[in-house]
């Protein structure tokens, strides 16, 4: 069993699509181990995106991302890191296979929809940058 972070992000936030992207996960087999909904400062967007502080797009991500409130899970499952980008789809919606939540919702390579961890290093550092121990259902 693997865990990874997952944030539904601004825009699906508002376009009131939590509990459709939350059923695509179930349904193709990740579970939720913990679940909050939250705004970001810029700051906290900044300090989850540091890794791309020095992309062209960093700052613009980041006003997107604490722009208004987002949902962030720990989701669970048999390789759910690699499931969970399958399930969400290419960073770029026109890239994106028919069926991921990206290719239906997304409506600019910024404004993607949802957020997934990409590999287990970092899977394990995103999920502490929300979550303590004791939030993460066993
Ligand atoms: P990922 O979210 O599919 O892992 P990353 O390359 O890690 O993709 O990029 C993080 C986020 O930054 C993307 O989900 C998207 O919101 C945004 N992003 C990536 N590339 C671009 C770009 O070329 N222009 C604008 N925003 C981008």
């Amino acid at each position: 069993m693997e865990q990874t972070l997952s944030i539904i992000k601004p825009d699906g936030v508002k376009k009131n699509i939590i509990g459709e992207v939350i059923r695509r996960f179930e349904a193709n087999g990740l579970t939720v181990k913990a679940m909050r909904m939250l705004h970001m400062s810029k700051e906290e967007a900044q300090g989850f995106y540091a890794v791309h502080k020095e992309r062209p797009f960093y700052d613009s991500l980041t006003d997107f991302m604490c722009s208004s409130p987002v949902v962030v899970m720990v989701l669970q499952g048999e390789n759910a890191i690699s499931l969970n980008r399958t399930i969400m789809g290419a960073t770029n919606f026109k890239e994106a296979d028919e069926g991921t939540i990206r290719r239906d919702y997304a409506t600019s390579v910024e404004s993607n929809i949802v957020h997934g961890s990409d590999a287990p290093e970092t899977a394990a550092w995103e999920i502490a940058y929300f979550f303590s121990a004791l939030d993460i259902m066993a």
